[in-house]
């Protein structure tokens, strides 16, 4: 990866879900040194500080938790994030995973501006692809993917430029899916990769697939890391744990790979919870992975395509 300049925009979010905790994130990312990672891979780094949402109404809806904060804080993120675009890379310090309705939105209007198609690489346990109908639990942070890809009515939330298309989208780490989602994505394009999947065949095999229909067409590549995509044994600080999860060294060997692409335009980093951290050490890999998809290598491999 070339040097960036990096856009650090804090996201502490915590209305996408019940439990709480989140709303510590972008601090825990600080502290375990974000900044200092990437000043020292050669990038130049400005934290913008945290994003705040604007004043909404605060009645609750009987079935959807918190969901005019969710909306607004939607708004907040796309204009924030499609600001930062233009001075740089913007990576999101969250927030739960509500905030990439907001994140793919800004990252989305850029495309748009740009001229370029955007794809979107969704590393997570979860797929998110509940609607607003769909979702049993109410807990918001399950709902993105449907919002940014125009599934479902999101009746008051920002509109989009044009939904992200199925094919533009691949999910890495799939091991949660209720059934309405595994019944809706079927009908789609998306690219779905669960566990069986990345044992079977290794998870660069799928990735390197998607990294290529990218690069043939010029993509921009929004990742968005979910804490959950990695087994809880190494990333304990998450609110919802799903055993089973990607090893450190499929993580890095992710990132490593996006690295290599040089595709990547825009990362959000989700769903920490430093409550439920152990001496930091969630936030610490976190900030260790983001540093891989920026050029961290221990070796000095040449950069390779894919
Ligand atoms: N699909 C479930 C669980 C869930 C989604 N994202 C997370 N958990 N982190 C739901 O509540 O929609
Ligand atoms: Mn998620
Ligand atoms: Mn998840």
């Amino acid at each position: 990866m070339k040097p960036q300049h990096c856009i650090l925009q804090g996201a502490p979010l915590d209305c996408g879900k019940t439990n709480r905790g989140c709303i510590m994130g972008p601090d825990a990312y600080r502290t375990a040194g974000l900044e200092e990672a990437l000043v020292s891979l050669g990038h130049t780094v400005t934290d913008i500080g945290n994003v705040t949402p604007r004043a909404f109404d605060e009645t609750p809806h009987p079935k959807l938790h918190r969901l005019s904060e969710t909306i607004a804080w939607t708004q907040a993120l796309a204009d924030t994030t499609e600001e930062s675009f233009a001075k740089g890379m913007p990576i999101t310090m969250g927030g739960d995973h509500a905030l990439a309705a907001g994140t793919v939105l800004g990252a989305m209007r850029h495309a748009a501006a740009v001229n370029r198609p955007l794809f979107v690489l969704w590393l997570d346990a979860h797929s998110d692809f509940h609607t607003l109908e769909s979702t049993d639990s109410g807990n918001l942070h399950g709902t993105p993917v449907a919002y940014f890809t125009g599934r479902g009515d999101f009746p008051n939330w920002p509109a989009l430029p044009a939904p992200l298309p199925f094919e533009n989208m691949a999910m890495i780490g799939l091991r949660s899916v209720d059934p309405a989602e595994r019944a809706a994505l079927q009908e789609t394009a998306i690219t779905r990769v669960d566990m069986r999947q990345i044992d079977e065949t290794g998870i660069a095999q799928p990735l390197g697939a998607f990294l290529e229909r990218v690069a043939a067409v010029n993509g921009m590549l929004h990742v968005s890391l979910d804490v959950d995509f990695l087994d809880p044994a190494a990333a304990p600080a998450v609110g919802t744990t799903v055993p089973g999860g990607a090893t450190v060294r499929e993580g890095h060997l992710v990132m490593e790979m996006i690295n290599d692409s040089e595709l990547l335009t825009s990362l959000d980093l989700v769903e920490l919870n430093p409550y439920m951290d152990e001496r930091g050490r969630t936030a610490r890999l976190m900030v260790d992975l983001a540093a891989s998809a920026l050029g961290r290598n221990v070796f000095d491999r040449p950069t390779r395509a894919y």
